[in-house]
Parts: C-alpha cells; sequence; structure tokens
C-alpha cells in the first residue's frame, strides 16, 4: 500500500468523467487499497479515484465516529437508484479543494447499487453524512466538485484564491 498524491484545483484531470470498471481484479483492489491509505493519511472521509489521477469509477468512504473504529467502505461503478425529495444542507469540504468549505443542498437520503471490493452486487441505503458524502465521490466521478453548485460568484473567489497559492508555492 502507498499515500499518492492528491490533486487539488485548479488541475483538470478533476474535471474528466471516470469510465466503469471493467473488473474487480487485483489491479483494481490494489489502487482502492493505496485510496483507502491516501484517505486516513489525508485525512478525509471519502476519496474518489480520480482525485488520485486514475479515471475509473471507484471510491473509498469512511464516515465511522472517532474512536468507534475504523469502517472502511469501497465502493465500485457506484449508481444512485433512488433519492429522496427532501434536501439537506451541509457545509462540504474536499481534498482537492483545500481549506474551503460551504453549505451544499442535496437530497437527505439516497439509495445506491453498487459493486463491493469483492466485485458483489449490492445495494444501500444512505442518510445523514453518508449520503451526503456518497454524492459528493458520485460527483468527482463525473468531474463535478462541491464548487460546482455554488453561484459562480463563490466559485470563482475559490478558484482565484487556489489559483493564486498554487502559484506561490510554485515560486517559492
Ligand atoms: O473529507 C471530506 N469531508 C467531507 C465533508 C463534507 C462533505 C463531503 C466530504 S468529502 C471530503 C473528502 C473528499 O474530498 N472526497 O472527495
Ligand atoms: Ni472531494
Amino acid at each position: 500500500m502507498a499515500v499518492r498524491k492528491i490533486l487539488t484545483v485548479p488541475d483538470p484531470v478533476l474535471k474528466q468523467v471516470s469510465t466503469p470498471v471493467e473488473a474487480v481484479d487485483d489491479e483494481l483492489r490494489a489502487l482502492l487499497d493505496d485510496m483507502l491509505e491516501t484517505m486516513y493519511d489525508a485525512p478525509g472521509v471519502g476519496l474518489a479515484a480520480i482525485q488520485v489521477g486514475v479515471p475509473v469509477r471507484a471510491l473509498v468512504m469512511d464516515v465511522s465516529a472517532e474512536g468507534e473504529g475504523p469502517a472502511p467502505r469501497y465502493f465500485v461503478n457506484p449508481e444512485i437508484v433512488w433519492h429522496s425529495e427532501e434536501l439537506s444542507s451541509y457545509q462540504e469540504g474536499c481534498l482537492s479543494v483545500p481549506e474551503q468549505y460551504a453549505d451544499v443542498d442535496r437530497p437527505a437520503e439516497v439509495r445506491v447499487s453498487f459493486l463491493d471490493y469483492d466485485g458483489q452486487p449490492q445495494e444501500m441505503h444512505a442518510s445523514g453524512l453518508l449520503a451526503t458524502c456518497i454524492q459528493h465521490e458520485l460527483d468527482h466521478l463525473n468531474g463535478v466538485l462541491f464548487i460546482d453548485h455554488l453561484s459562480r460568484m463563490k466559485r470563482d473567489m475559490i478558484v482565484r484564491k487556489l489559483t493564486k497559492a498554487r502559484k506561490a508555492e510554485a515560486a517559492e
């Protein structure tokens, strides 16, 4: 296992649409293992493969509370098969949009189909942080970031800030 580098805005790779996984094999599991290690190292509660530069439809998540012990989850080719009409607002952040936070409205509950770590088909009902997080991660697979749900003014402000920060780092 290895910690991989997390891509950040304005990296254009983050806008790519990821392609479906054809087979849940040892190569994919090695990627999922690296993604989990990278997510715990960051730390974050979720990570999509595109955030480490691999454009395939795979996610890892762990929304367990502190002191609960780890509860890693793996989602391959996830799809939302149902979502509630009711929305909920959550203050979101993203490892690819460092140190920026904003409220995003999304369906409060979703039902998701996916393949698990062993390639077995599964369905799951999610609410609360789990529902928010899985929708945030699914967006990544479609090249969408949480800042794309904000007004253009708010989004542009964040992108400008991060572009500037990156230039300052490069000049050091
Ligand atoms: O670590 C993360 N926290 C978080 C908080 C609120 C809503 C979504 C998230 S996901 C984020 C990790 C990340 O960037 N995943 O893509
Ligand atoms: Ni994210």
